[in-house]
């Protein structure tokens, strides 16, 4: 029903061949354009019909990223709006496409711009601890670095799926000194920096950053150290369902991610856990680096209420 590329975005969500909060939102709205550019017919009912399916089925890939339902959002809202207006097919097509370039645009110019502020609480001489791989917490440190700043990074490895690796690619290609530890030596290490920069992939009413499972534990080392913790993201990493009494689900991954199924299976009695990302509560985080600017995580929510508060509504635009 819908073209290869579509099931090759959904399934690359699924297993993580496409990462990154910011990146699979882009993914997911450019998949739904896909779609959209495919359906060949005029009927405004099954258009709308087919994007609904099309958009629940890229949400259900990944339960926490909130960034993912918020793309889709963005883009069905805005083609729903012009279906309660009586716009034809081909005038939905166009308002799809115009809002889905908006969104990658605007995704895209508000990682520039998190780089571009968050590079101002970076001083020469900082040595930077990041966990997982974010693109927003890379623009900060990148943007520090190219500004001139003397600094280096460590990077822990993340497991289970080693999303530092990736880091320590992107930053060893701009040149700049990263030492790779394990997880477990967060606390070990956390006197040796003087600043940690982290992403998100989701932000809850109450300023809670949900992130890469250990983020939690860092800023509890952080705290403890008296190291300043920022979280760098975007606004749409704002979960709007938390306004309304919701929960952030937090997704549980195969336990084969953790160790090989015939080790597991010598062990009659072995449960393996495998949580992909954890909840650091506001308490512990010094700002919050938004496309908007610098905030307080207590202050973040307020801000973007009343930025897109109209905008959301308790009603899934692929459910209604
Ligand atoms: P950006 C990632 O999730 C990490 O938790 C990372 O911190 C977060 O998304 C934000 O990444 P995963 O897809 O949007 O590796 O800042 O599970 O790139």
């Amino acid at each position: 029903m819908y073209p290869d590329k579509f099931y090759s975005v959904v399934e690359g969500i699924r297993t993580m061949k496409i990462r990154g909060a910011g990146r699979i939102a882009r993914e997911a709205v450019k998949a739904l354009k896909l779609v959209s550019e495919n359906i060949d017919l005029e009927d405004r009912d099954k258009y709308i019909s087919i994007l609904r399916d099309a958009a629940k089925k890229l949400v259900d890939t990944r339960p926490t990223a909130v960034s993912l339902p918020n793309g889709l959002r963005y883009v069905l809202n805005r083609v729903l709006q012009s279906y309660e207006s009586g716009a034809s097919v081909e005038e939905m097509k166009s308002v799809l496409v115009e809002s889905a370039d908006n969104f990658i645009k605007s995704s895209l110019q508000a990682i520039k711009k998190i780089g571009k502020y968050g590079a101002g609480r970076i001083e020469d001489g900082d040595i930077i601890m990041t966990h997982c791989n974010s693109q927003s917490a890379l623009s900060v440190i990148v943007n520090a670095y190219r500004m001139g700043k003397n600094i280096r990074v460590y990077a822990t490895e993340t497991r289970p799926r080693f999303q530092g690796r990736i880091t320590v690619k992107v930053l060893n290609k701009e040149g700049i000194d990263v030492t790779m530890i394990v997880d477990s030596a967060m606390r070990y290490f956390i006197n040796k920096v003087n600043k940690v920069v982290v992403g998100a992939d989701a932000i809850a009413a109450n300023g809670a950053v949900v992130n890469k499972i250990g983020t939690s534990l860092l800023a509890l080392a952080a705290n403890e150290a008296r190291v300043p913790f920022m979280v760098a993201a975007e606004t749409y990493k704002f979960s709007p369902d938390t306004l309304f009494g919701k929960l952030i689900i937090i997704e549980e991954r195969d336990y084969r991610e953790v160790a090989p199924e015939s080790w597991v299976n010598k062990y009659k009695h072995l449960t393996i856990r495998n949580p992909a990302f954890d909840v650091t509560p506001p308490e512990y985080i010094d700002i919050l680096i938004t496309e908007i600017g610098v905030f307080s995580p207590s202050v973040f929510p307020l801000v973007v209420r009343e930025m897109f508060g109209s905008f959301y509504s308790e009603l899934e635009p692929w459910e209604k």
